[in-house]
């Protein structure tokens, strides 16, 4: 099998990047190692950024996320015993998108399925080679057993940070950046209202807790727990109640409660390959880096390579110009260490760490005083996270 762009990987990267690259009319393969249910299932990101919203309008895929998509113009921050609003929209001019990423994906791959476009779910053994020639292949066994080989022009590596894209890049190349934080998340996502109509960030003597939303009738939360926690240790009736207390600390407010679906605690981690381009390999998305969910910045960070990656394959493609192919890292980079930087300075602001002392607690309370109460602080903190502009 043939083709011009192999995609290994289909997550919000790979199927954006396929969906631009098609709508250029140049030809790409997904293999996806999952099946479909099992990517339409997994619950992860829920803000898209606005540019994010209106890239997904200009790839013709935006009609159910503005039907059920709630457009937020705002946030709230909650800490020492009181809740203060950031107003995004008076101080950005812009919004923000709360889309489950699930339903991003979904709306993804039925387009794609009913374009009649390949993608190969439950790809065993998925290994990428030759990327520093001009043929590079994606090997696979297939659903039904069968070895299958496709030879591309180029490889998107789009197989998240477990991925084995940049693995295959020789480790002597790889320049990685990481910090792994003494905290995780546990998130669930309840049959219940949403009790508020925005998200609230909260910051508690007990450690950070968020409440987020996925529809009228679903709400996302998340608690800070340690690192190695069991999630058997969490019965639903104990993760209430800590919700209750973190998220409730300025009166009679309560969080509403409802039936778990689905629950789980995920590690925390900062991660950078500066490697993005090996040859015909390009990394996008988790791929190549990761964040911490507190700056609910991973999936726009996606969605921003693969922006610049669509944009340079088509500029090769359709008048032979490698310029953005070879700058490819170089324009990535500077987007993707902001964003990371947003995103760790979020979680040290928010989380209580167990190495920190009173004083470290005192200064982290007139850091939220400070950045939720003058008007250039939340500016700040609203430009950043209604995403930064391009360039
Ligand atoms: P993904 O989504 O991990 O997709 C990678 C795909 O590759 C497949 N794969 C392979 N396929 C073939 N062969 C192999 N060897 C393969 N290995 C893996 C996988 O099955 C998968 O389908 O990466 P992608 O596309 O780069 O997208 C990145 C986003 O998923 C991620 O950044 C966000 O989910 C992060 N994130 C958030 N981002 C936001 O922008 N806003 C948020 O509000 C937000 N909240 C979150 C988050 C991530 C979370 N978790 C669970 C990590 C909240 C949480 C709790
Ligand atoms: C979510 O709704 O899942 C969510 C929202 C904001 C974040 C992280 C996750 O910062």
């Amino acid at each position: 099998m043939k083709t011009q762009v192999g995609i290994v990987g289909a997550g919000p990267s790979g199927l954006l990047l396929a969906r631009m690259l098609q709508l250029q009319g140049i030809e790409s393969v997904i293999v996806e190692a999952r099946s479909r249910d099992y990517i339409e299932a997994r619950i992860r990101a829920g803000v898209m950024e606005h540019w994010v919203a209106e890239l997904t309008d200009e790839v013709g895929l935006g009609a159910r996320m503005r039907r059920e998509g709630l457009v937020h113009e705002g946030l709230e921050i909650s800490f020492a015993g009181q809740r203060r609003r950031i107003d995004l929209k008076a101080l950005t001019g812009k919004s923000i998108m709360v889309y489950g990423q699930q339903e991003f994906v979904k709306d993804f791959v039925a387009a794609r399925l009913e374009d009649g476009l390949p993608i190969h779910f439950e790809a065993a053994d998925v290994s990428i080679h030759d990327i520093e020639g001009d043929s590079p292949k994606i090997r696979f066994t297939d659903k039904d057993g069968a070895p299958r080989e496709i030879q591309c022009d180029f490889i998107g590596g789009c197989d998240g940070f477990h991925g084995i894209c940049r693995p295959s890049i020789p480790a002597d190349r790889l320049a990685n950046f990481e910090t792994v934080y003494p905290y995780a998340w546990l998130g669930i996502l309840a049959q219940a209202a949403p009790s508020s109509d925005e998200l609230i960030y909260s910051n508690h003597d007990n450690g950070f807790a968020l409440h987020s939303m996925r529809s009228p009738e679903l709400t996302r939360l998340y608690l800070q727990v340690p690192p190695d926690d069991d999630i058997n240790l969490w019965p639903d009736d104990r993760i209430w109640e800590e919700l209750q207390t973190r998220l409730t600390q300025d009166g009679d407010w309560r969080v509403t409660e409802g039936p778990v679906i689905q629950k789980g605690i995920t590690p925390m981690r900062s991660f950078v390959c500066e490697t993005m381009r090996h040859g015909r390999l390009f990394l996008a998305g988790d791929s190549a880096h990761i964040v911490p969910p507190t700056g609910a910045k991973g999936m726009n960070l996606a969605a921003a390579d693969v922006k610049l990656l669509a944009g340079a394959l088509t500029d090769f493609y359709k008048s032979g110009d490698s310029a953005g192919l070879d700058g490819y890292t170089a324009r990535c980079l500077p987007r993707i260490w902001k964003a990371e930087r947003f995103s760790w300075w979020m979680t040290q602001m928010l989380h209580l760490a167990p190495q920190n002392d009173d004083f470290a607690r005192r200064i982290q309370l007139a850091e939220l005083d400070y950045f939720t109460g003058s008007e250039a602080g939340a500016r700040a903190l609203a430009e950043n996270y209604v995403g930064l502009p391009f360039d």
